[in-house]
């Protein structure tokens, strides 16, 4: 070893995860599969949505998406390249049941047992969540997640999964976000479907818990070994001053935000300032006796999803204004229309959030302390920034590095203080269709060329491959 070697050891620190950490990354069906249209698949909200002008930008539709329905071989071999020791993927719903209800296609199960087996074959973990925002259009004809029937149906779609699967995949996780299907589909409109019906919106917050905790039951009385999940997507939410109004607007933002599922799903009840809050903007008799003890039936491990910070502030008078809010009101903050996000001062993504690895931490302390004990993986985290592929064919991310390095960091800071986190997933293994953005906004480890799909390993892939291999994270001494 020469000295300068040496001297380089000397300098760096590595801070070891736990043995068995889970070293993951993410996708979802809709965001990568492609292939829409063939093998019986049925029609998603998200196949209507992108065909209405103005909803995506650039009129982006994922038709073809990143085409893992057809290269999943490739990518399962690229994950083993990276060393991953986990996959989270979801199974699109319409691929599976193409009306929703009723009858199962095969060809659709197939792609899921192919993949699955795969990511076996290489030693990499399936970790399924059973729904990522791809509602079955006719579920959506007859009234979508504002309807409790839709939950209904599923926990019917979790048993055919959960049948199908279950025999090979430990780790089945139910709805993704929440917050995101309710709220941005149904209240904003930013997704789809597209609604703009604030109550419609907390009609579909409710069912999705209830099809969350239906699903919990379903997989549970099939099979008492398999772990689930629910995820959440979480905020650290700031004042942007100490001002009562202010205060208000945090509380609210992180009511609606973070509070009215975790207490849901872990303490079984809403909490009262929330349902306060939301009194003017309906009625809560879609929540039925027995709901909430559904909903918080155990589970076995919370996922998070931690992207960044609200800095919040409140306008004095709002929540009358909250109150006359309109039904066309494109706001997904229901109840809480007078609050407006401001800039904290931090740097930000190319989607314009702060980048705050302070949040994660205050978010994993906090769960841990308020609610029931239950083991936490980060289940999405990353960043996107706008990638370019230099003259080497190599792609410099160093921003996106830095990102992922420093909630590491802080995962690594939450365990010693006695956080449960048992694994983390970058938010994605791969570039792909992020939702309203179309394929602009870029979140993988690995780039895309959306003209060849050939995939790039960015310097943030090979980076995760080397802390993977180690299980640890070097760091200059400080
Ligand atoms: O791409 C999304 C993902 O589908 C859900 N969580 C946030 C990601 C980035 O916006």
């Amino acid at each position: 070893m020469t000295t300068q070697e040496t001297q380089t050891q000397a300098d760096i620190t590595e801070l070891k995860f736990p043995p068995g950490f889970v070293w993951g990354a993410a996708t979802s069906a809709y965001q990568v599969e492609g292939a829409t249209a063939i093998d019986g698949r049925g029609i998603s909200i998200w196949d209507a949505f992108v065909r209405r002008p103005g909803r995506v930008v650039a009129g982006d539709n994922a038709d073809v998406a990143i085409d893992h329905y057809h290269r999943y071989r490739d990518d399962v071999r690229l994950m083993a390249d990276l060393g991953l020791s986990a996959y989270r993927f979801s199974v699109s719903w319409p691929r599976i049941q193409p009306a929703g209800a009723g009858a199962v296609n095969q060809a659709g199960l197939d792609f899921y047992r192919r993949l699955v087996d795969e990511l076996l074959e290489h030693g990499i973990e399936p970790w399924l969540t059973l729904y990522h925002w791809d509602l079955p259009q006719a579920l959506e004809d007859a009234g979508g997640w504002p309807e409790r029937d839709t939950a209904k149906r599923f926990a019917e779609f979790a048993e055919i999964v959960h049948e199908a699967l279950g025999d090979r995949v430990r780790n089945f996780s139910t709805v993704n976000e929440p917050w995101c299907a309710a709220f941005l589909g149904y209240a904003s409109g930013e997704h789809a479907p597209g609604r703009r019906d604030p109550a419609a919106a907390l009609r579909a917050a409710h069912h999705l818990l209830l099809a969350h905790g239906l699903a919990v039951q379903a997989i549970r009385a099939r099979d008492a070994g398999t772990r689930i999940g629910g995820c959440v997507n979480l905020y650290a939410v700031s004042p942007a001053t100490d001002s009562d109004v202010d205060l208000d607007a945090a509380r609210r933002i992180d009511g609606l935000q973070n509070r009215f599922f975790l207490d849901a799903m872990l303490k079984g009840e809403y909490p009262a300032d929330v349902l306060e809050d939301l009194s003017a903007v309906s009625k809560p008799d879609h929540i039925r006796p027995g709901d909430m003890e559904t909903i918080s039936t155990p589970f076995d491990v919370l996922m998070i999803n931690y992207y960044s910070r609200f800095t919040v502030t409140g306008v004095s008078g709002g929540a009358a204004s909250a109150a006359a809010a309109p039904t066309d009101s494109g706001s997904p903050w229901v109840g809480s229309e007078h609050v407006s996000f401001v800039n904290g001062g931090r740097p930000v993504t190319s989607m314009g959030w702060e980048i705050d690895t302070s949040g994660l931490l205050e978010i994993l302390l906090r769960v841990k302390r308020e609610y029931p004990a239950i083991p936490f993986v980060i289940s999405e985290n990353g960043a996107a920034f706008d990638d370019v592929v230099t003259g080497d064919g190599a792609v410099h991310d160093a921003d996106r590095l830095a990102f992922i390095a420093a909630h590491l960091r802080t995962c690594h800071e939450a365990i010693a203080e006695g956080v449960p986190l048992e694994g983390y997933f970058a938010w994605s293994l791969m570039d792909n269709f992020e939702w309203a953005w179309g394929y602009g906004k870029r979140f993988g480890l690995v780039y895309v060329d959306y003209a060849t799909q050939e995939r790039i390993l960015k310097d943030s892939a090979r980076w995760y491959a080397e802390t993977i291999r180690r299980n640890g994270l070097s760091l200059p001494a400080e």
